[in-house]
């Protein structure tokens, strides 16, 4: 197997050979893969290009590419579609050296059995010794938003740049699409991967503050980075309001199909309700896959699908039954009014469901949790 590290810099002169020396030396270690570096340079003024070039020169294992300076994020899209095809795996890393190249190995290993590996300051055994307590405030502070606004909380360092990833799910990814340039471009990937199903570990990494250099992060990137979560979670918004609307087409449907059926067939109403219900729930799949869930990762089994989203459908159904029944029962409120309660519990247990069982859009993510009981490792997700 063939993996690259690749290397955005943006005047890294200083760092760069270093870092190259490094990798090579790292890379002695590494039986699994067949190792590559990628340095993804914007016209440094600097003359970081050149820097690398003695290494190409003598390596045949380093490559360069360059371009015009666009933000962190499509140096890394110029990246991996420059690697996609030909390597299996890829590691994203900072040329600074804030990135510990002797990790590599453990990211490798640990993409055996997941496809997204991120290297995870804020879980037990993550650390950033170099920074004082503002420092740590405003990031820790950035990345809960990240995790709660663009609905990312399953992963606990959403803007870490040291990752590992599987190139068959970023051959998945459509990066036009990725309208990020900068450097929350980290967080609308982990989304895309996400989203996208893709199997997601942490590992703890000890994060160094760069010794020479300068931070490219910029106030305009700053602004991006909020920006960008309000946007990732409307995304999921627009999911579920197109599942919402299918799901209202699908009682008007339902209530007229009781009415032809009762009324015109003369079939008896409850005869009737069983085929009403069951004939818009399969339409409401039908829908669901075409629109809802069109970027749906498990596109083999249709069939499958569709016996699934009838049990969540029909569970669904029950929900809705027993608050209709408890409320109008119990408290006295009008049926009609218990049924829209019910209608709207069931939407969202509906939602979710589907969400992580029929269509399996979202991920599971494996992390060992940050805690003072630093000794006990809980492993979550299934
Ligand atoms: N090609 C390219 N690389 C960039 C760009 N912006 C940043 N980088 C690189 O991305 C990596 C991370 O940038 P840093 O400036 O270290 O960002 P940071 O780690 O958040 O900031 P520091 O704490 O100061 O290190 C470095 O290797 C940069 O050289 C860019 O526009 N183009
Ligand atoms: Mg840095």
């Amino acid at each position: 197997m063939k993996a690259c590290v690749i290397i955005p810099t943006y005047n890294e002169r200083e760092n760069i050979s270093g870092l190259i020396e490094l990798l090579i030396n790292v890379f002695k270690s590494i039986k699994s893969h067949e190792m590559h570096i990628l340095v993804v340079d914007d016209n440094s003024p600097d003359g970081t290009a050149n820097a690398v070039k003695i290494y190409t020169r003598k390596y045949s294992n380093v490559h360069l590419i360059t371009g015009e300076k666009n933000g962190l994020g499509s140096a890394y899209i110029r990246g991996f579609n420059h690697v996609k095809e030909e390597f299996d795996a890829v590691v994203m890393m900072d040329a600074d050296f804030s990135h510990d190249p002797k990790k590599i190995p453990l990211f490798l290993e640990e993409l055996r059995d997941f496809d997204f590996v991120i290297g995870s300051r804020y879980i037990d055994h993550g650390e950033t010794p170099d920074w004082n307590l503002s420092r740590k405030i405003i990031s820790r502070g950035g990345n809960f938003f990240a995790r709660i606004v663009g609905g990312l909380y399953k992963v606990h360092d959403c803007t870490s740049g040291f990752r590992a990833i599987k190139t068959s799910l970023l051959k998945k990814v459509d990066f036009r699409y990725l309208s990020t340039k900068g450097y929350a471009f980290q967080i609308t990937l982990l989304y895309e991967l996400f989203m996208s199903g893709a199997k997601i570990k942490e590992i703890p990494i000890v994060f160094y503050d760069r010794r020479v250099g300068k931070s490219k992060l910029s106030k305009k990137d700053i602004i991006e980075f909020f920006l960008n979560s309000y946007r990732l979670r409307l995304r999921t918004g627009e999911r579920f309001a197109k599942f919402t609307t299918i799901g209202f087409i699908g009682i008007i449907i339902n209530t007229f199909l009781l009415w032809l059926l009762t009324m015109v067939f003369g079939i008896h109403y409850l005869v009737s309700g069983v085929i009403a219900i069951e004939v818009s729930i399969l339409l409401n799949y039908i829908f669901n896959d075409l629109y809802t869930f069109s970027d749906n990762i498990d596109s083999t089994n249709y069939f499958g699908r569709m016996l699934k989203f009838n049990g969540v459908a029909l569970y669904g159904f029950l929900i809705n039954l027993s608050i209709l029944y408890l409320l109008t029962a119990y408290t006295g409120l009008n049926y009609l009014v218990s049924n829209l309660a019910g209608i709207f519990a069931a939407t969202i247990w509906n939602y979710f469901a589907v969400l992580d069982y029929t269509w399996r859009v979202k991920s599971v993510v494996y992390y060992t949790r940050k805690s003072i009981f630093s000794t006990i490792k809980v492993k979550t997700g299934s």
